[in-house]
């Protein structure tokens, strides 16, 4: 028997941006909520990644939420891109103004998730021996929230310091005089290795594939920007939410074609779009995310920069990605390849001879042993579907979610999947995602499922459930966008490569504006391709 039971209307699990959301939505309808997070407060992806550097990668003005005008205004922004500490204040000070602490239980996993057909609920059982009947089960568990660690053998032997970027110790780590290896150069290795650099006596990178990064330019926010934005938020909101990516709406987009430019003007756009840094370097072009070879002139444009700033050529050109150029996620940083040309920092290329095993002092590769007092793991994450599975939840017959899901996630609308009554995901595969401002991504997804839910009360159904057949469309269209671009062409966590094992399928929709089109329709017509009971 379980320590504590609670019989509510639904339980949200997570407490980061989405999470937060959906219980004030829900809160504010009346019905009863619990919020479950594994943390010791809210801020998910913010509460966990305290690696130095870490920053959003969505300029701070367009990340952050717009369903409270107050809150948009009275909140200050420091710089462009905001570092976690104050995206985590901010997430603190939501969950304070909208009093959503007191709904949210802490230090709490869910264990099991398990639908009973008879009363229409969902038993849902934590780590701290909560039993938790539900009509409704929210996921908003994030999308890049359970950490990938590679299973090197010999893991438990290292007697260092061992850390994941993504599980980063609340107190910090001061790394001065250390040997320090850091293994990956994604996203967190290219944010966090100037900082360690700065305080290593010696910092060794194991990279596998080299990564494009453009620079941030991030520095403080003008006020006067900041001040222009606040007195036409609701218009550069809409603006935004009208962009592929739900952000950057008032940067120029060009649509000409790289090919059509003559070098002169074609190198010319591209430096003026590597000066205005981050992501909108795709949008120097039309053609960029969708061609070939207009890519590889962005990608060359690219390696020549490289090139420029690192001084040793033969780092140089180990740092040249031959990839598709956004294909990965594009990287922001600050100094990362400039880093290199730092007498303690080194770069070791496992392209070609992974790292073999961990050791007593350090890690071995090409039958070399490195000796470190500390080994980041800069090793990203089982996205999108790591943290839904990992919760246990059994569906309709006693279909697990694992067993539906073990050729790859199947959802319709990124929001249900089949076989699962009253089981919503908030940002789940199928939807826009990581492929959008996740704040406004998950600001949609919590305002249509508190929708759906208060329309289902009105009507006096007691569930919602996805149609098989609507479910199978969803999935083709998802792969249909994605196979219209670029993005399958590369070992990317969008299509789960970087976990050994883990099924090969692009779990993003490509285009926000589209799928918020859909997903209105939908709602428009009575809920097409849901089925009621
Ligand atoms: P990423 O982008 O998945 O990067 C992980 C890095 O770790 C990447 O360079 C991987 O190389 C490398 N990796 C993973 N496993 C290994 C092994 N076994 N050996 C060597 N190198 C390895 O994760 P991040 O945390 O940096 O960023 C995730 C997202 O968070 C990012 O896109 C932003 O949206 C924020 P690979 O490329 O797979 O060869």
């Amino acid at each position: 028997m379980a320590d504590k039971f609670e019989q509510l209307d639904a339980v949200v699990v997570g407490a980061g941006f989405g999470g937060m959301y959906m219980l004030h939505l829900l809160g504010r309808m009346g019905l009863s909520v619990r919020g479950i997070e594994r943390g010791s407060d809210v801020g998910g992806t913010w509460f966990w990644n305290r690696y130095p550097g870490c920053r959003c990668d969505v300029e701070s003005m367009e990340y952050s939420y717009q369903f409270s005008s107050e809150l948009e205004q009275e909140w200050e922004w420091t710089e462009r891109y905001s570092a976690q500490p104050e995206i985590l204040a901010y997430a603190n000070h939501v969950a304070d103004r909208f009093g959503l602490r007191d709904s949210i239980r802490f230090n709490t996993e869910v264990t099991g998730a398990t639908w009973r057909s008879e009363g229409s609920a969902w038993r849902v059982q934590t780590s701290q021996g909560d039993e938790i009947e539900a009509r409704f089960l929210i996921m908003a568990t994030g999308c890049l929230s359970a950490a990938n660690v590679p299973d090197f053998p010999g893991r438990d032997q290292y007697q260092g310091n061992t850390y994941h970027t993504g599980a980063w110790p609340p107190e910090g780590i001061d790394f001065t005089g250390q040997r320090v290896a850091v293994i990956g150069t994604g996203s967190s290795a290219i944010q966090s290795i100037p900082l360690i650099a700065q305080q290593a006596a010696d910092l060794t990178v194991f990279q596998r594939t080299p990564n494009y990064s453009i620079p941030a330019q991030n520095g403080p926010l003008d006020p006067q920007v900041a001040a222009r934005i606040k007195q036409n938020y609701a218009d550069v909101r809409a603006r935004n939410r009208a962009q592929p990516a739900a952000f950057g709406a008032d940067y120029p987009r060009n649509t000409d074609s790289a090919l059509d430019a003559t070098p002169q003007a074609r190198k010319e756009r591209f430096e003026a779009y590597w000066q205005h840094g981050g992501f909108m370097f795709l949008a120097a072009f039309g053609d960029i995310a969708m061609n070939m070879e207009a890519n590889a002139l962005a990608a060359d444009f690219v390696r020549g920069k490289i090139r420029e700033i690192v001084k040793d050529p033969d780092t140089a050109e180990l740092l040249c990605p031959d990839t598709v150029l956004g294909c990965k996620r594009l990287c922001a940083d600050t100094g990362y390849f400039a880093t290199y040309n730092r007498p303690n920092v080194h770069l070791v290329d496992v392209s070609e001879h992974p790292i073999e095993r961990l050791t007593k002092e350090g890690l071995v590769t090409n039958g070399q042993e490195y000796q470190f007092d500390s080994i980041v793991f800069a090793t990203g994450f089982d996205a999108m579907t790591g943290a839904l599975l990992r919760c246990n939840i059994v569906g309709q017959a006693g279909m697990s979610l694992k067993e539906k899901w073990s050729a790859g996630p199947r959802t319709y609308l990124g929001l249900m999947t089949e076989g699962f009554p009253n089981l919503f995901m908030m940002t789940g595969p199928g939807s826009p995602s990581v492929l959008a401002n996740m704040i406004t991504g998950v600001e949609h997804h919590a305002e249509f499922i508190a929708r759906l839910i208060g329309w289902l009360d009105e009507q006096g159904l007691a569930q919602v459930a996805a149609d098989r057949s609507a479910e199978d469309q969803w999935v083709d269209v998802v792969n249909l966008r994605a196979g219209a671009t670029l993005y399958p062409n590369c070992n990317s966590w969008y299509l789960g490569a970087n976990v050994p094992g883990k099924p090969r399928v692009f779990m993003p929709y490509v285009g926000f504006p589209d799928y918020v089109a859909t997903l209105k329709t939908v709602e428009e017509t009575g809920y097409q391709g849901f089925a009621f009971a």
